[in-house]
């Protein structure tokens, strides 16, 4: 670990919880292979990592705060995908589980990550999972670690806990 603006830090040793929706799985299954690659690249270990799957982006906010709440888990990386449909549904889906995901870290303090992709079609989604424009799931995976030192250096620098 350095004092590189961009150093995300480590993750051997960390525990991490990981929830992703099946909604639009061909494109989940992505992100998930991208968080689990940053999260390897960095140390993790499989035995350290919490696996929750969820049938739609809807329902990750409540199996995100579980996994906070329960104190076993240093972050939370929440993937899922909401296409944009012929109806008004999307905007409630995407804007309740931002909504949802971020108070899971707000009010329990663990790092919660959104890895959610909001897009208007199937081929900007694949392009967010891996594709030309990066890998939402690497970002969060990515995020969640970052986050985690930057609350343990705000802790050491304040003498709070
Ligand atoms: N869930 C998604 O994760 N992505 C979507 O695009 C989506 N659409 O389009 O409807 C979606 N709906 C399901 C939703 O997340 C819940 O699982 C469902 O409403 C049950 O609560």
């Amino acid at each position: 670990m350095g004092s590189n603006i961009q150093d995300q830090g480590g993750a051997t040793g960390l525990r991490l919880g990981i929830v992703v929706s099946r909604f639009n799985v061909f494109v989940t299954e992505k992100l998930f292979a991208g968080a689990m690659a940053a999260l390897t690249k960095r140390g993790a270990k499989d035995e350290d990592i919490i696996v929750v799957h969820v049938p739609g982006a809807f329902e990750i906010g409540l199996a995100a705060r579980k996994l906070a709440e329960s104190k076993s888990v240093d972050a939370v990386i929440c993937l899922g995908c909401v296409i944009r449909g012929e109806t008004p549904h999307f905007d409630f889906i995407a804007a309740e589980t931002a909504r949802a995901i971020n108070d899971v870290g707000l009010t329990t303090g663990v790092p919660t990550t959104f890895g959610v992709l909001t897009t208007d079609t199937v081929e900007q989604a694949l392009e967010r999972a891996g594709g030309k424009v990066g890998n939402k799931g690497e970002e969060a995976a990515n995020s969640a670690l970052e986050m985690i030192q930057v609350l343990r250096s705000i802790a050491a620098r304040t003498n709070s806990a």
